[in-house]
């Protein structure tokens, strides 16, 4: 079988190095300063991030293993025949395998599509997955989360077949709550109709000891995934960020519920110049944010369902109570 990855993006080269640029500015220039999340992600970070879900403190990874490990069957009897499952963000497919294999396993065809921003780690993602797929076909989607909606959008207009959208590893967490709500409600606006299935993972507001750890971890994994964004922010602003000047720091909000990572200026930092005005100024001790992870109490997940027509059909979670895969439908 020939590896398909399909691009979708909508802005390419050129043009999509214009919009990073233009997002680092804008975030630079905003009060209070910050980076786009997505600038962690490009092929180091992806790997970084693989990294990180091997640590043992990064719990809601190893939590959402095991509810797939134990309920993948389950969850794979629960998705309609004939479906087509499209990935938000698949990574290295560590996790998904165990779906897809239960799928499988049940032989109900399906057509998965797994979406990502790096095609280098997409095409090993999906090169890594062993060739016993028979009912199951797999397709790579080049791309970012708005490519995949709007993807996702005309493939329903041509398809009457039930779509499922699966969104793993608490991804959802780098939304806010509001954020979060109307990018939901969007798909389901957009491109999805009754009947139609979302799967979520959902971290839990856990023991704020434990959360700040599974973001601040001894071997300084976590640090460098974060620096890793400085670099990659760094080829778009002529290598304006000097790492030297930088801390990684960590906040755990547990009244609001948010993880948030931080850029913190360890001397005064001057990017003025390439910021165009005083926000680019960041005396020592400034932050820059680049990344909220938001965690929801069992009332929270339920309001926000509530709130963009999702209606809850089956809850899986881990031993522990930790952590949360749900699904829900249009
Ligand atoms: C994969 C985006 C859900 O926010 O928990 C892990 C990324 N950042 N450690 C998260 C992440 C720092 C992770 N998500």
């Amino acid at each position: 079988d020939a590896l398909r990855i399909i691009d979708i993006r909508s802005k390419k080269h050129g043009d999509a190095d214009d919009t990073t640029r233009r997002d680092i500015l804008d975030g630079l220039r905003s009060s209070p300063p910050m980076l786009p999340t997505y600038i962690l992600y490009d092929a180091k970070g992806l790997q970084l991030f693989d990294a990180i879900t091997r640590l043992e403190c990064y719990y809601p990874f190893a939590s959402e293993v095991s509810i797939l490990t134990q309920y993948a069957k389950d969850l794979a009897a629960s998705l309609p025949d004939n479906s087509t499952v499209v990935e938000l963000g698949c990574g290295s497919l560590a996790k998904t395998r165990l779906l897809l294999y239960a799928i499988e396993g049940l032989r109900k065809r399906t057509t998965y599509y797994a979406l990502d921003l790096s095609s280098s780690e997409l095409k090993k993602a999906i090169n890594g997955l062993d060739h016993g797929l028979r009912y199951v076909s797999v397709v790579g989607l080049h791309g970012t989360y708005d490519d995949g909606r709007k993807w996702l959008a005309r493939a329903r207009s041509k398809s009457s077949g039930p779509l499922v959208v699966l969104w793993l590893g608490s991804s959802i967490g780098n939304l806010s709550r509001v954020e979060a709500a109307s990018f939901l409600a969007q798909f389901v606006k957009e491109s999805l109709i009754p009947g139609d299935m979302f799967v979520i993972g959902i971290d839990r507001r856990n023991d704020p000891d434990i959360v700040w750890k599974a973001y601040n971890d001894d071997l300084g994994i976590t640090r460098k995934f974060i620096f890793n964004g400085l670099s990659h922010a760094n080829r778009y602003l002529n290598q304006v960020f000097r790492l030297e000047d930088w801390e990684y720091e960590g906040v755990y909000h547990k009244h609001e519920g948010y993880h948030e990572a931080f850029y913190s200026a360890l001397r005064d930092v001057d990017l003025r110049g390439i910021v165009g005005n005083d926000s680019g100024y960041l005396p020592a001790g400034a932050r820059v944010r680049v990344e909220q992870s938001w965690k929801y109490s069992p009332h929270e997940t339920a309001s926000l369902f509530d709130g963009c027509g999702l209606y809850p059909l089956r809850r899986w979670t881990d031993a522990a109570g930790m952590y949360d895969l749900h699904l829900v439908h249009v």
